[in-house]
């Protein structure tokens, strides 16, 4: 009994009693308000689960008690089922233990809702018989991101209130839908005033009481399945329509399974279906993968030597040298997030031409119904050039993005040390230099990061935070909290020739162009990385991105494939051919041209080309990199494994159903990653030689999670 913090904590002469450690039962007037507390995000955990279970069957059982209100404390309504728990042996009471115990309840039940009610947090509410939410709330079931489906009824429930093809739409996208939107779903019943969310759904429950409103069973209400039933091609539909997102993923065909089954089969039946098929994704590896990327993500924001409690730098002004591709995209991050912003520039020219592209970005954003005209203006608002250096003075943080030559940066280094106000941070957006060289033209190393954005910067989701030498914990800090605000997943790593992304990267391009050397076709070795999840092959992301990039004509003497086809003017998709040959939908097709090219290449070697198998193209291609991920584990500049996973995942678009190269590398096995190595180091060099780290962890029986 904890009575003495019950007056504090609640109104009145309520007296509480605490079921268990995470739930506790106050009776006011004639409501029950059961209070679960259970930090961080009040999942439903097995104390959880059981807390619920006996705070309702005690509820149910006062007699004083004419109506009852579920409410948490904390950041959040119940955030869904204890990811952590999955897997393991279930105990205590069961979540449709809970849930029959809510929604037979002779009493009505009302849900109050703040923060967010996610997958089986709504599927709890859901069983409430009325639902009362702030307007900062947010409701979803987005068991999908963790390669699952909606495990406690919601897959029945949801269609049954808000319809199949708006079912469809949140359980595939598994986006969270504001209170406002969810009230005119039907989702939610009343909206509370902010900060009167208790009072609101006490007054609301009475309120049942007194008007002895229905107790609603969503379960029952078939109106809306019923008009769905005539209406079957939704489904087709749905799938056609969807199929270039979900290729790859079991998730959101399942997901379309159950709400099909809820239009065409009874409540029990459907729910029956939602069951076994997620009982099939909950013990299969794409969910494992997915699961393992929620947490991954989680733990690369948290840097072993740089506590929760570093000072923070303030970050008001921004400044970006460069209004070229990646510095206007940089600066759409930070004006996107309400951060003034300067961009500095050389010439007039180029900074108009910047200035208009953001603008021109931001358009098309608009006419897609992504902004409003006034967020336009607003965001441009707060973005101004300059062709002096001196303008940024006044700025936090400055990050440069102009060419990548050491000389260049060096040059502007040593102008920022000058101009910038002390304690500003002073970043780079190198892809490659060592920011420990660019670092020492300072007399403040500590305050020189590298922040490594991916093109399209205002798009890409991935920042490689880069320390250096002596980069201060403050500035390390900041600047995590800040990849945060402008919506960016940050992982810290070190100084290494390209980084994490770009140093594994580099393998798998190596060994592409190398394949194509010995027989395979450039759409032979992109069909693989495709099948295997990848969004493009490295040959067809090259015609993307324009094969002339980083190419001089006039250096150029047809020693390379990509020379030759520069030089035949087959540059990439805008000129309609590279390595492909594209229509004018720009439809890529395998090229002739190019296979003569390649076949004349490897004439000239005097090899004979070999027919390589899908097999040798994915381990080619994906062993190297695992091997380099554990170099860079070994030499200390990725904090865990997971962290290069997380850059893969939102970098370089690894299909996330597949956990990133070490997660993958544990599937397959570190002992069959290091025996093909040796293979091939055998046959073809030292390329393939195996990093001290993989051939470790194999000698003592490890994974890469264990490390
Ligand atoms: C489900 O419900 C299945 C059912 O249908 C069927 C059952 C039969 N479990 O993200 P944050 C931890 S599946 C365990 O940094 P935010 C998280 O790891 C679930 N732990 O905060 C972190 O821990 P740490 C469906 C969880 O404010 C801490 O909480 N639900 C869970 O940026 C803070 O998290 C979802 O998929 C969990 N379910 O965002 C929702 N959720 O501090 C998943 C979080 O040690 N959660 N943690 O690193 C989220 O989307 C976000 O966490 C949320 C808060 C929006 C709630």
């Amino acid at each position: 009994m904890r009575e003495a913090a019950c007056k504090d904590i609640y109104r009145g002469t309520a007296i509480m009693t605490a079921i268990n450690e995470v739930t506790d039962l106050t009776v006011e007037g004639d409501v029950a308000v059961i209070t679960l507390n259970s930090p961080p995000v009040n999942a439903l955990s097995a104390k959880v689960r059981q807390g619920l279970y006996d705070g309702f069957k005690a509820a149910g059982a006062d007699a004083a008690a004419k109506a009852i209100v579920l409410i948490c404390d904390g950041r959040t309504f119940i955030a869904g089922a204890d990811i952590t728990e999955f897997g393991g042996a279930m105990k205590g009471a069961s979540l449709p233990e809970v849930q029959d115990m809510m929604e037979n309840s002779p009493k009505p039940v009302v849900a109050a809702i703040h923060g967010t009610a996610l997958g089986g947090g709504l599927e709890v509410a859901l069983c409430a018989h009325y639902r009362v939410a702030v307007p900062s709330a947010k409701v979803g079931l987005p068991e999908v991101n963790l390669g699952l489906l909606p495990g406690a009824g919601g897959t029945q429930r949801l269609p049954r209130i808000v319809g199949a093809q708006k079912a469809l739409e949140m359980m595939t996208s598994g986006q969270h839908v504001p209170a406002k939107a969810a009230l005119a779903m039907g989702l939610v019943d009343e909206l509370a005033e902010e900060g009167k969310l208790r009072e609101t759904a006490i007054a609301f429950a009475k309120k049942c009481v007194a008007e002895n409103k229905p107790l609603v069973k969503v379960r029952d209400n078939n109106t809306k399945v019923e008009a769905d039933r005539a209406n079957p091609d939704i489904f087709a539909n749905f799938r056609k329509a969807n199929a270039r997102k979900f290729r790859g993923f079991l998730a959101p065909e399942y997901n379309i399974r159950c709400v099909e089954a809820a239009v065409n089969l009874p409540f029990d039946e459907g729910l029956a279906v939602e069951r076994k098929l997620f009982m099939e994704l909950m013990t299969g590896s794409q969910s494992a993968a997915q699961r393992y990327a929620f947490f991954a993500e989680r733990a690369a924001q948290k840097i072993p030597d740089v506590p929760d409690d570093t000072a923070l730098i303030p970050v008001n002004k921004v400044g970006v040298i460069g209004a070229g591709t990646m510095g206007g995209g940089i600066a759409m991050n930070f004006a996107n997030a309400g951060i003034a912003v300067t961009i500095v520039e050389v010439k007039q020219d180029a900074l108009e031409r910047g200035l208009s592209t953001i603008r021109k970005n931001y358009e098309r954003t608009a006419a897609r119904g992504g902004l409003t005209a006034e967020q336009v203006e607003e965001r441009m608002g707060l973005i101004s050039g300059s062709l002096d250096m001196n303008d940024l003075a006044d700025k936090d943080l400055v990050i440069e993005a102009v060419f990548e030559r050491m000389d260049i940066k060096k040059d502007i280094f040593t102008k920022l040390d000058a101009i910038c106000k002390a304690g500003a941070i002073l970043a780079t957006n190198t892809s490659a230099l060592n920011i420990d060289e660019i670092a020492s033209v300072t007399k403040r190393p500590e305050a020189v990061i590298g922040l490594h954005f991916f093109s399209p910067a205002n798009v890409m989701k991935l920042l490689e935070i880069v320390r250096a030498d002596h980069t201060s914990k403050e500035v390390i800090a900041t600047s995590m909290k800040l990849a945060k605000k402008i919506g960016k997943v940050a992982v810290l790593v070190g100084v290494c020739p390209g980084f994490v992304g770009n140093r594994i990267l580099f393998q798998r391009q190596r060994e592409a162009q190398k394949l194509v050397l010995e027989g395979a076709m450039p759409w032979d070795v992109d069909r693989v990385l495709y099948d295997f999840g990848f969004p493009m092959g490295p040959f067809a992301m090259s015609d993307l991105a324009g094969l002339d990039i980083g190419w001089v004509k006039e250096k150029s003497n047809g020693e390379t494939i990509r020379d030759v086809l520069c030089e035949m003017d087959r540059r990439g998709q805008k000129t309609g051919a590279g390595y492909y040959d594209y229509d004018e939908n720009r439809n890529a097709k395998p090229s002739p041209v190019t296979e003569k090219i390649i076949n004349d290449f490897i004439v000239k070697s005097g090899r004979n080309p070999r027919k390589i198998s899908d097999e040798e193209i994915l381990e080619r291609c994906i062993y190297p990199m695992i091997n380099e991920g554990a170099k860079i584990l070994e030499e200390g500049k990725a904090i865990r494994a997971s962290d290069i996973d997380v850059v893969w995942e939102y970098g370089y678009g690894w299909p996330v159903y597949r956990g990133g190269p070490m997660w993958y590398g544990d599937q397959v096995g570190a002992a069959k990653v290091l025996e093909k190595m040796k293979e091939f180091q055998g046959a073809m060099g030292d390329d393939f030689k195996p990093s001290a780290l993989l051939e470790k962890i194999v000698a003592e029986g490890k994974t890469f999670a264990d490390l």
